[in-house]
Parts: C-alpha cells; sequence; structure tokens
C-alpha cells in the first residue's frame, strides 16, 4: 500500500526519549517485584494499544512526560480546597500544580476561571450543576432571608430552599440524538435532579434543530439549558444556544468533552467556540485534548466561588499528581504543534467519511465536521453490536452507538461511532484514514448475523470469515508499523 506523508510532525508526541523509556523500564521492574501481574498487565495494554486501529472517538494517547507526572507523590498528598486555601496543612507543591494548570487553562481557552479538580467529565458537569444551583436558586434565597450561609437558615426556610433546589428544570441533547447521560437521561443522576426535557434533531436532516430547541426552551423556561454532545457528528452553533439561554433566563451549560482539543487547537471558532458564550463550559480532559484521565471546569466569573467549593461540596480529595499531568499537557496543547494536530484531526475525520460514504456507507447527518462520525451498520445488514464484535476480530476498536430513533434501543444499536483523535496522534494522514475506511466496509460487507444456539434471530451474535478477519489485520498491522505508538519506548 502507498503512503504519503502524514499531516501531523513528524515526531509524534508520543515519542519515548531514552530518559522516558529508562522511566518506564525502571517503573515496571519496581511494580514486578510486589505484583508482577500489575506490571504484566500494563506491559500487555501498550502490546494492545500498539496493536489496534484505535477509532474510540474518546479516547487517544497522552504524551510520555503526561502520562509520567501521574505516577508521583503528589498523589499521596490531601489538598481539600483550593490552592491558597485548603483545609489541609503543607499543600504548597499542589498548590502549584493546580495554578500552572489553571493558568494554562485559562489561557488557552480565553476563559475567566478554570477549576482543574474534576476525577472526569461526569464529575465535572456535577460541580457545575452544583455551581448554577448555589448561584441561582440557592444565593438569592440566601439574600431574601438576610442569611450568609445555609446553616443560618431557620428549619423552614432550609426545607423550603431544599425544595427549591430539588425543582429546577434541566433541557439538553437527546441521548440517541447524541447527548450524553449526565444531560439528563432518566436513569442518570441528572434526570432525578432535575425535571428535564430533551430536544433531539431533525428526522430529515439528522442535524440539530435550533427551532425545536427554541420552542422547547420557551415552554419549559429550564434553570439550565445544556448544550454538547458525545456522540453528534457535527458543529454545533453556540451563539444561537446563548441566545435561546437568555430570551428564557436560562444558563448556558456546555459539555465540551469531546471536542475541547479542537477548541483548544482553535478548529472551534467563533460562533462554534463555547467558550466565549456559555455561562460554564465543562470537559474531560483525556479526549481530543489529549491529557491524562480527568475533568475541568471553566467559567464565567460569576460562578467562579461556587466552582471553586466542588471538593468538599460535590467531589473527593483532588488528585494532585493528575492535576500535575494536565498542567503539562495543557502546556502541551499551548504549543503550535497541537494546533497543527487538531486541524489534522478534523481534516482526517473529513477524509474517513468520504472513504466510507465512497464504499457505500451511510453516515449519520451524511458526514461530519468535528472529530467524529457515526455509521448506520444497518445497511449492512448488522445491529451495532454485531459490527462492533466484527471490527474487532479484525483488529478495529470502536464502540456501538445509538442513532437517532435507534430501533435497536441503547444496547444493541444500529451504529457504530467512529473518531480520528488516536490515529491523528500516531500520525495518520487521509490517505491512512481511506485505507481504513476500506478496511472498516470490507469487515462490515463480510460479516453476517448469526442465529442464536436454538435459532431465533439474535441481536448480538454474528459471524466473519476467518480470511477477511486475517486480512484486515494484516493490512491495519502494515499501517500501524509505519506509524509506531510510543516509538522509542522498548519495554524488552
Ligand atoms: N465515555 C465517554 C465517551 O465515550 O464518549 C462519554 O462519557
Amino acid at each position: 500500500m502507498t503512503l504519503t506523508t502524514p499531516s501531523t510532525p513528524s515526531v509524534p508526541p508520543t515519542a519515548a526519549s531514552d530518559a522516558a523509556a529508562t522511566a518506564y523500564r525502571s517503573a515496571l521492574e519496581v511494580i514486578g517485584a510486589v505484583e508482577p501481574a500489575v506490571a504484566a498487565a500494563i506491559h500487555a495494554e501498550l502490546d494492545d494499544q500498539r496493536a489496534s486501529l484505535k477509532l474510540i472517538a474518546s479516547e487517544n494517547y497522552a504524551s510520555p512526560a503526561t502520562l509520567l507526572a501521574m505516577g508521583t507523590w503528589l498523589s499521596d498528598k490531601y489538598a481539600e480546597g483550593t490552592a491558597g486555601h485548603r483545609f489541609y496543612a503543607g499543600c504548597r507543591n499542589v498548590d502549584t500544580v493546580e495554578r500552572l494548570a489553571a493558568a494554562h487553562a485559562t489561557a488557552l481557552f480565553g476563559a475567566p476561571h478554570a477549576y482543574l479538580q474534576p476525577h472526569s467529565g461526569i464529575d465535572a458537569n456535577l460541580v457545575a450543576f452544583w455551581a448554577i444551583l448555589a448561584q441561582r436558586v440557592e444565593a438569592p434565597a440566601l439574600a431574601a432571608a438576610g442569611a450568609k450561609h445555609v446553616n443560618d437558615l431557620s428549619e423552614d426556610d432550609w426545607e423550603q430552599l431544599r425544595r427549591a433546589l430539588g425543582e429546577q428544570r434541566m433541557l439538553g441533547m437527546a441521548l440517541d440524538a447524541g447527548g450524553h447521560l449526565t444531560h439528563g437521561f432518566r436513569p442518570n443522576i441528572s434526570g432525578k435532579m432535575f425535571h428535564q426535557r430533551s430536544y433531539g434533531t431533525d428526522p430529515a436532516t439528522e442535524l440539530l434543530d435550533y427551532d425545536q430547541v427554541r420552542r422547547l426552551a420557551r415552554e419549559f423556561r429550564p434553570l439550565i439549558l445544556m448544550a454538547g454532545y458525545s456522540a453528534y457528528p457535527r458543529k454545533v452553533n453556540f451563539a444561537i444556544m446563548r441566545d435561546i439561554a437568555d430570551e428564557v433566563g436560562a444558563t448556558l451549560l456546555v459539555d465540551m468533552a469531546h471536542f475541547a482539543g479542537l477548541v483548544a487547537g482553535k478548529v472551534f471558532t467563533g460562533e462554534f467556540d463555547p467558550v466565549p458564550h456559555a455561562h460554564l463550559v465543562t470537559t474531560t480532559t483525556h479526549k481530543s485534548l489529549r491529557g491524562p484521565r480527568g475533568g475541568m471546569v471553566l467559567c464565567q466569573r460569576e460562578f467562579a466561588d461556587a466552582v471553586d467549593h466542588g471538593c468538599p461540596m460535590v467531589l473527593g480529595g483532588p488528585l494532585g499528581h493528575v492535576m500535575a499531568a494536565k498542567a503539562v499537557a495543557l502546556a502541551e496543547a499551548r504549543r503550535p504543534e497541537f494546533a497543527a494536530y487538531a486541524r489534522a484531526v478534523a481534516d482526517n475525520a473529513l477524509a474517513l467519511a468520504d472513504g466510507l460514504l465512497r464504499r457505500g456507507a451511510r453516515l449519520v447527518t451524511g458526514g461530519t465536521d468535528n472529530h467524529l462520525m457515526l455509521v448506520d451498520v444497518s445497511g449492512f445488514g448488522l445491529t451495532g453490536r454485531q459490527a462492533e464484535s466484527a471490527l474487532l476480530d479484525a483488529g478495529i476498536v470502536t464502540n456501538r452507538n445509538a442513532i437517532p430513533r435507534d430501533p435497536n434501543g441503547a444496547w444493541y444499536t444500529s451504529g457504530v461511532r467512529i473518531g480520528t483523535p488516536a490515529l491523528t496522534t500516531r500520525g495518520f494522514g487521509a490517505d491512512e484514514f481511506d485505507a481504513t475506511a476500506a478496511l472498516i466496509v470490507d469487515v462490515l460487507t463480510a460479516a453476517a448475523p448469526a442465529a442464536a444456539p436454538d435459532g431465533s434471530p439474535s441481536k448480538a451474535r454474528y459471524q466473519l470469515p476467518a480470511a477477511t478477519a486475517a486480512r484486515v489485520r494484516a493490512a491495519a498491522a502494515e499501517l500501524l508499523d509505519a506509524h509506531p505508538l510510543y516509538p522509542g519506548l522498548d519495554l524488552s
């Protein structure tokens, strides 16, 4: 197969220096001396990641510097509170890394305030919910009662406030339209904390229907208008969302966990950049942003104090070692190479989508303008579960995902979500993604549903000819060998 030069820098960000290779070899030796099975699992995970076409839209590969920052004694320190204002003594080094991470985040995203303590995206959303309730419901109630603190309220006033906190409304994107569990999905805590309604996508175009959002917002008058997605393959116009929020007096909360890297790399600017438009923005740090596993909240000044009380009011003790890694990754994201990477993620998504469409796949909305796409696998006669499993057999790692109005529900689904952040980090360019599209279609075409042992139809069972799996694995290995993961990191 002939491949062109990848569009990302020739030295991938995951390249490991001799020092990093020595550090990892030593670390595994030390760990292995205590619990060899853990060292073996860490080693095996590197082998697995090296050997598969990772197309999970929410995963990436962090740099050795980011990963190494997590394996330190900053983990051993309790540091509840915020930098300079802790409930424990001896926090000066955690203060340093937290302040640094926040400074990098505010500079990178142009946000007035950044809170780096959330341990995940769900935690970040909980902190944001808490801050909005504190600022928009609790603070006015305290002012009306002439109290400074909830402990100063009478039992009656406290009961009234508790009821008011439980009566608030959230309008978010429906799960099958691409929203996240925490955007008001009933089984999630967000669907239990708030009276909830969802907006969806236009049945004909499968695109976000801003008129529907506005109509629902006018009817429902939510406290929180939630925007952002986990599985929507298009940009969102946050200027329109803010206009809707302002019209109904809602607080606009944007969950940019999936596309934070595209915002950081200035691929999403103007009305598509949530930071200037939203009251609060939440994100994970490990998806397209390519940092350590964790979360973050950016917000307007009005919400900063409430957000900073995330720990201990919502979260457990902050992870100093992870905040150190966030500072490293955010410093990396401020470099010009990161902007080139983010551009390549989006360009590669176009190449992958084009390669799939040319080979007859149907994509939800007909394509992508971010880092992900949803393949409707029903055209191949498969459920999402069958497609996901067949692709995995051929060394292609994806995840099944519901498509709008999915007849197979959220477990079996009719879609497979795929994204470009991880393989772009490895140095894949448009040609490699076109070759990847060919492999995906090869597998989906060859795979077929299989019956359950009792002969009944199954939404999970499938068959994939061994020859197809072997051919695709070999072609994938050729692509991967040309773009090694963590080159220089030899653990033998
Ligand atoms: N698990 C994340 C994803 O894959 O999109 C969302 O929480």
